[in-house]
């Protein structure tokens, strides 16, 4: 079955806990569980992986090659400053889409840039949770072979 690799960057595995006029009540088992069963509707599978640490983020990305048709990236803070894996991105030649949960555009001016939407097929960004199963849709179809 054909599957997408849920990639997500440092501090998104304290969603639901800190700030949540921000980020919501929304926890990321809570994301995983819809990704999950949306997934499901499409006839995909999806593999979820968290990391704090740039380094693991880039190694999982370089696993995907072969394996995942696509790659779905909440890269965190890591979207504003890391051409590294932008350049992982680059590399793996896998349709991507950079989702966020708030409106990056609205914030602050460090987060209105992203070297990761350099190499996606688009940004999602400011629909919380909801944001990630509109990639899921965008994703479905544009699949590379595993
Ligand atoms: O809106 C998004 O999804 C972000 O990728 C979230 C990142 C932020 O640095 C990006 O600019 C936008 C932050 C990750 C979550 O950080 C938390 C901090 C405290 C409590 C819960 C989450």
């Amino acid at each position: 079955m054909a599957s997408v690799l849920v990639l997500n960057g440092p501090n998104l595995n304290l969603l639901g806990q800190r700030q949540p006029e921000v980020y919501g009540h929304t926890t990321l088992a809570d994301i995983q569980a819809a990704c999950t069963a949306h997934a499901a509707t499409l006839g995909i599978g999806v593999t979820f992986v968290q990391s704090n640490h740039e380094g693991v983020l880039i190694d999982a990305i370089h696993a995907a090659k072969g394996v995942h048709g696509g790659l779905l990236i909440n890269a965190g803070a890591y979207t504003h400053t890391s051409i590294a894996l932008m350049d992982a991105v680059a590399s793996v030649e896998l349709p991507m889409v950079e989702v966020h949960l708030s409106n990056i555009h609205a914030r602050e001016a460090f987060r209105h840039t992203s070297y990761l939407a350099r190499v996606a097929l688009g940004q999602i960004c400011g629909f919380g949770q909801r944001g990630y199963l509109m990639a899921l849709d965008a994703l479905a179809d544009r699949l590379a072979p595993a």
